[in-house]
């Protein structure tokens, strides 16, 4: 049958259920990623389903989101880490190394494999024809255990690219193009499959930049195919016997077509506050700014920053900003030491950090209070900079770097000659920072290190039928993670231990709400479409349940935030009717009875005096999670 490279690598990988766009489909799990923010929580569930090694084809642990250690905290995440992994059969990848996404693309992703990540940038192994998604802790370590990873069988919609990218234009603006045209909303349930002559054009990190940024829009995952291009990059990284090829057929159908003419595509930006609020650089203008930051593991590549580089060769940066640069690996910085790019970004004035995510996740670098900071990274959600008034403006190494010379947001075009980068035939490969996964004697005798900063995990009852409580608060469209369970520099330290960080929920939108969910017992949460999008963090999840939140009702969910409220005991309803929204304010009294969460259930807003229907889209499984009080108790009953 003819295939696209979505349907080719799920069929080789479902174990339960039908391949219909939106049925649930189980998918046999090869590889998975951790990183040390979400991963610590991520592995203490996976310590409690109480195996005694990983039993996937590979899995690694990354450390690169809080590499600050501020104090003991930080540091006795990476020990926890570390001592998890050689006693589980892990490889780690030490705090310095590299971001989680570039390391993987490079060392470990295999084309055709399917990958889940507790990050939800995992989709950037689909520049190398991985199928790779997003999910919460507890679905990574579930997949370490065995068990499948359950999603709803995509639409499959194909990008054709045609054209070649013009000088100055690269990777970055073609992903903002795409979310120009496609939102960050309404592309659950789908994956972004490109295909056309245009792919042979793009080398694989400039694929891996639109993969990696494609989770903005929402979808299940994007990939690329597995073709010459890949080939040549895997072996340079002497991997080439990871290669798989892997193409559509000449006949594959998909749900939907999406054209792209990379030669048409100019510099793009995202404005603030959205990835998907999109305009061309030429439109925008010579807006005055203060900040550039270059990296993230949208564009921290060696190409990216060789021509960035390239761009600040003998010149110097405008004295009116300052620009911060986070290289993704150590692969990266060791060639630009040996080919001299290093020299002429410090000459330049650069500020280098270390390889890490840094400051797009708020570790360091918040720009000034009201300034304006241009970044190369995938979002621009207010406050996430660490600077709630900052103005945080998206776009690809090429217009920062020329921003930075000029001071204002610049067309890379104005800069005159071009010279594209070229990658090289041989990378400089050293693993040095990866330890290898202990042999099964030896692990079994490695203790887990667990200082003060790792709390033992909450326990939470099984769900009762009628759920009552207030309204704890009442949001509006496209809240995302970061406003539910900020990150940072004072928040990341407490991603193990439950009861502190949990006194940060809302912080940003409400800082009372910490102290109106516990005077009230707990609760519900209202909110408007595209909930939860953003991170994978499970913390936006577990730390309202802590808090007692019992349900929450929005007019639509993003994937991962809704698969993270049913794993820990969340009951997700959506309004029948949108428009109900309207008529529930924050304090009013609610009660939900949910019955065996099959069908609808009745919402009775006891304050209107009021009665409402509510829907949801669970699974029997998601019904018996609930249930249950959530995926670890369900999964520890299916093991025993
Ligand atoms: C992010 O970019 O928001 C993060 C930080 O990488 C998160 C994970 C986390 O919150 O730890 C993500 O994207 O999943
Ligand atoms: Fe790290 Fe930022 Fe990438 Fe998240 S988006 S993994 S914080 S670099």
């Amino acid at each position: 049958m003819a295939g696209t490279i979505t349907e080719k690598i799920l069929s080789r990988h479902i174990v339960e259920g039908e391949a219909k766009a939106g049925f649930e489909v189980a998918l046999k799990i090869d590889n998975t990623l951790t990183q040390d923010a979400t991963g610590t929580m991520a592995y203490l569930q996976f310590e409690a389903i109480g195996i005694d090694r990983v039993k996937t084809q590979f899995s690694v642990s990354f450390v690169d989101h809080n590499t600050l250690q501020t104090d003991f905290k930080n540091a006795d995440d990476h020990l926890f880490l570390e001592s998890i992994a050689k006693r589980y059969g892990i490889y780690f990848s030490k705090p310095g190394n590299g971001i989680c996404h570039q390391l993987f693309l490079e060392r470990f992703a295999i084309p055709g494999n399917t990958l889940i990540g507790s990050d939800s940038h995992t989709p950037t192994a689909g520049g190398i024809g991985c199928f790779a998604m997003g999910a919460g802790g507890l679905d990574v370590a579930c997949a370490m255990a065995g068990a499948p990873f359950r999603i709803k069988y995509p639409k499959i919609v194909g990008i054709k690219l045609t054209g070649k990218l013009n000088p100055w234009v690269s990777a970055k603006d073609v992903i903002l193009e795409v979310l120009a045209r496609v939102d960050v909303k309404g592309n659950v349930g789908k994956v972004f499959e490109y295909f056309g002559e245009g792919v042979a054009t793009l080398s694989v990190p400039d694929r891996a930049t639109i993969t990696n940024m494609g989770t903005e829009t929402g979808c299940t995952t994007s990939i690329f195919p597995s073709d010459e291009v890949t080939r040549q990059f895997l072996k340079a990284q002497g991997r080439e016997k990871d290669f798989v090829p892997l193409a559509p057929d000449d006949d594959a159908v998909y749900d939907e077509i999406i054209e792209i003419n990379l030669s048409e595509i100019e510099p793009m930006v995202a404005l603030p506050h959205s990835p998907g609020n999109v305009k061309k650089v030429r439109e925008v203008g010579p807006i005055k700014v203060d900040q550039v930051a270059i990296g993230s593991c949208t564009n921290s590549s060696l190409r990216d920053l060789k021509i960035v580089s390239r761009i600040f060769k003998n010149k110097t940066i405008s004295d009116k900003l300052h620009v911060f640069i986070s290289p993704g690996s150590r692969q990266v910085v060791e060639h630009l030491i040996e080919e001299g790019d290093y020299t002429s970004l410090v000459r330049a004035g650069a500020r280098i950090m270390e390889n890490a995510c840094g400051p797009c996740i708020g570790m360091g670098c918040a720009p000034a209070s009201g300034s304006v900071s241009v970044r190369t990274f995938n979002r621009n959600f207010e406050g996430r900079s660490g600077t709630k008034d900052a103005k945080v403006y998206l776009v690809s190494p090429e217009t920062a770097a020329a921003t930075a010379l000029t001071g204002v947001l610049t067309d890379p075009r104005d800069l005159g000659d071009y010279e594209p980068v070229v990658l090289p035939e041989k990378f400089i490969v050293n693993d040095n920072m990866i330890l290898p996964p202990l042999p099964e004697e030896e692990a079994r005798k490695v203790e887990i290190v667990r200082g003060p900063n790792i709390k033992p995990l909450p326990s939470f009852e099984p769900l009762e039928t009628t759920l009552k409580g207030k309204t704890l608060i009442k949001v509006g469209d496209n809240i995302t993670t970061d406003h539910i369970m900020p990150a940072g520099a004072k928040v990341l330290p407490f991603r193990s231990n439950i009861p502190e960080i949990s006194k940060f929920v809302f912080e940003a939108v409400d800082p009372d709400f910490y102290r109106k969910a516990r005077e009230s017992g707990g609760g519900f949460i209202i909110g408007g479409e595209n909930y939860g999008q953003g991170s994978s963090r499970e913390h936006a999840a577990l730390a309202p349940k802590y808090l007692g939140v019992k349900a929450v009702i929005v007019k639509s969910f993003a994937r991962i935030h809704l698969a993270n409220l049913i794993n820990f005991g969340i009951v997700p309803l959506t309004f029948k009717n949108p428009a109900d929204y309207d008529s529930i304010d924050e304090g009013d009294n609610l009660e939900i009875d949910i019955g065996d969460l099959k069908g609808t259930c009745i919402l009775r807003n006891l304050t209107k005096n009021t009665t409402i229907e509510l829907e949801h889209t669970l699974s029997d499984m998601d019904a018996e999670i609930l249930k249950c009080g959530g995926k670890l108790p369900w999964i520890r009953k299916q093991f025993n």
